[in-house]
């Protein structure tokens, strides 16, 4: 399945993020828990090699412990600044600022030495639907930004301001204009961050079933109540076709119903709190 969506407004995005790289100290990359490595954009690299980075493995209430804790223990291997958030439910907003002070301590430093009273500034960034909005409405502890589980409902820029000295500046997500590797384009529309409405439905529901054939395979079996995986892509809609009352008369499937179903239970958590990509597999 080829997937490819960059739209016009991800180029005005990338291009507003270059132009505010200048007024920030630090970028805050956050990655969805599920496809960390997937959600990192070779588009960003301009902007994260130029400032301290602070990765967030967001969503971390969807995925098992021991797979967070490999890929916490990948990042800090390669020198890198990482830490866990659930930004639905976390109290994380001490420890993230006390992060961002000590990430950004020679420029702190800087400021007081120059008798400035400037707040540490820093940037969110992230493919669609990570989670950046509600990540900054979890700080400040109010809803300042627009969310929404779907890509692009953030539009334009939006700085936030956190009480103790530091601020935040919220973005739209970018993608990749292209994806080398089609495995991780199809995580990403697994999780939901390529707009829906680009994909064909039913194309998505059979990787995603093609996907349970080799992982997670029991789960898959338990929610749709199917002794064993089908081998082929049509047998398997007729599986879950059947076990959901997604049938028509005549034997027929109902392609459409089936594949939206596969999807959303896969976005619901219905098959378990699953992590798409291993850092073993870079
Ligand atoms: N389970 C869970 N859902 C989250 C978390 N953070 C964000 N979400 C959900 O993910 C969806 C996208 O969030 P949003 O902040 O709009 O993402 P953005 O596009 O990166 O700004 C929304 O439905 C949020 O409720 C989290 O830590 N855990
Ligand atoms: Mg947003």
């Amino acid at each position: 399945m080829r997937i490819q969506w960059f739209p016009g407004h991800m180029t005005k995005a990338l291009r507003m993020m270059q132009d505010q790289l200048q007024q920030v100290d630090c970028i805050i990359y956050v990655l969805d828990s599920r496809a960390p490595f997937s959600c990192l954009n070779p588009k960003f690299d301009a902007l994260t090699d130029k400032k301290p980075v602070l990765y967030v493995l967001n969503k971390c209430d969807l995925v098992e412990r021991a797979d967070l804790e490999k890929w916490l223990g990948y990042f800090a291997k390669n020198g890198k600044k990482c830490i866990a958030a659930d930004s639905l439910n976390g109290k994380q907003r001490d420890n993230i600022v006390n992060i961002l002070k000590q990430l950004n301590a020679a420029v702190i430093e800087k400021y007081r030495l120059k008798g400035a009273k400037k707040s540490v500034r820093a940037m969110v960034v992230g493919v669609p639907n990570t989670g950046k909005s509600t990540f900054i409405n979890n700080l400040c502890g109010s809803k300042k930004t627009v969310t929404g589980n779907k890509a692009g409902v953030t539009r334009g820029k939006q700085w936030v301001s956190l009480a103790d000295g530091v601020e935040l500046l919220d973005t739209p997500g970018s993608l990749p204009p292209a994806f080398e590797d089609e495995k991780r384009a199809l995580h990403l529309a697994f999780i939901g961050s390529v707009k829906d409405d680009i994909l064909d439905t039913e194309e998505l529901a059979a990787e995603m079933m093609a996907y349970f054939a080799h992982n997670h395979t029991d789960a898959f079996l338990s929610r749709y109540s199917i002794d064993e995986m089908p081998h082929d892509v049509e047998e398997r809609f007729i599986a879950v076709a059947k076990a959901r009352g997604f049938m028509l008369s005549g034997g027929r499937v109902d392609y459409a119903r089936t594949a939206r179903a596969v999807i959303d239970d896969f976005r619901k958590q219905k098959f378990g709190r699953i992590t798409l990509d291993q850092p073993e597999e870079i």
